[in-house]
């Protein structure tokens, strides 16, 4: 029988869809060239970074957020130059934020631990620079196609880049959380961070999911025009991570028990190095 449908549209099953918000500025008028595979890369904009891949946009308004890019590494030289220009050139005609990029490389041969990494990045980042307000966690082969897409914190967490060209730009599951989120240094302090626990591939984005589902009922997206990405083909290389169910049927027993609060424990800082486009920071994970 007819049921009166009290819910706007704009909600679904785990998250909230939202407009990209008003602009801060007009976007910068330039033309983002892209090449053969539709990645951007302008050269004159890229001589705008200042070294360590801090940009400051001039753009007078008292609602402008200062974001760090926070990006897990290793091994993924070619992506990582793909992924520099492409996002500086992005990020400079957006023209919304102050952005630094920081590349958080596992110095070490243990299976890679991206969540661990972005705690680490979350904690060196703003040790650098207390300044920091918002926070975009973004893998290096993910590379936004829309303008629109606004690279900004919003009211609640984020995931970007929800429909990707790999998989015809359909979301895979409506819980995704893992590629590219973006939250506020105070909500990811109230989760205390990611789980440290994941080692290998796969999970630790879904853990974080119900943490910040736990503390804040929902996540929101863009639709599905905007949220659109490319990523950078390549295999699958590293193992699996065969705990990941196990570590997944008990994320809320953990949340306060492992995270932020245990990160000191789990790497020791091996070094801080400023290049032109990014900060690198290494650490080797216990
Ligand atoms: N990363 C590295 N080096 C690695 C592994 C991961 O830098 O050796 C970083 C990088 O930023 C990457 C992110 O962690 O974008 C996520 O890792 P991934 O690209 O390997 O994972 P993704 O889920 O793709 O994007 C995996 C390919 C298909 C997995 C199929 C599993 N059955
Ligand atoms: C799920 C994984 C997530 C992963 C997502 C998309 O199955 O960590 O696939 O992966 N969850 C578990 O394994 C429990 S993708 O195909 O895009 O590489 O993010």
């Amino acid at each position: 029988f007819l049921f009166p449908l009290t819910l706007p549209n704009s909600y679904h099953f785990g998250y909230v869809e939202i407009q990209p918000p008003k602009l801060l500025c007009p976007h910068k008028q330039f033309d983002l060239h892209k090449n053969a595979y539709g990645y951007f890369n302008n050269s004159e904009q890229l001589a705008a970074v200042n070294n360590g891949g801090q940009y400051s946009n001039h753009c007078d308004s008292k609602h402008k957020q200062r974001v760090a890019i926070i990006v897990p590494f290793r091994n993924r030289t070619e992506h990582l130059k793909i992924f520099l220009q492409h996002m500086h050139s992005f990020l400079i005609k957006q023209n919304q934020i102050d952005y630094q990029i920081f590349i958080i490389e596992q110095a070490d041969d243990k299976p890679f631990n991206r969540a661990n990494l972005l705690n680490i990045g979350f904690q060196e980042s703003i040790g650098l620079d207390h300044k920091i307000d918002c926070f975009i966690f973004h893998d290096v082969d993910i590379l936004p196609m829309n303008i629109e897409q606004t690279y900004s914190c919003t009211k609640l967490p984020k995931h970007l880049c929800s429909y990707l060209d790999k998989f015809r730009f359909v979301l895979i599951y409506p819980t995704l959380f893992g590629g590219a989120i973006t939250i506020s240094a105070e909500q990811f302090r109230q989760v205390n961070g990611y789980s440290n626990l994941y080692s290998g591939w796969g999970g630790e984005d879904d853990d974080f999911y119900q943490r910040v589902q736990h503390q804040f009922g929902l996540i929101e997206r863009y639709p599905s025009d905007v949220a659109r990405c490319i990523m950078i083909k390549h295999g699958h290389d590293g193992p699996s991570n065969v705990e990941r169910q196990k570590l997944l049927a008990d994320v809320l027993g953990r949340m306060s028990i492992d995270g932020l609060s245990t990160l000191n424990q789990t790497y020791v800082r091996k070094s801080i190095e400023s290049y032109p486009l990014y900060t690198k920071i290494r650490a080797e994970l216990n």
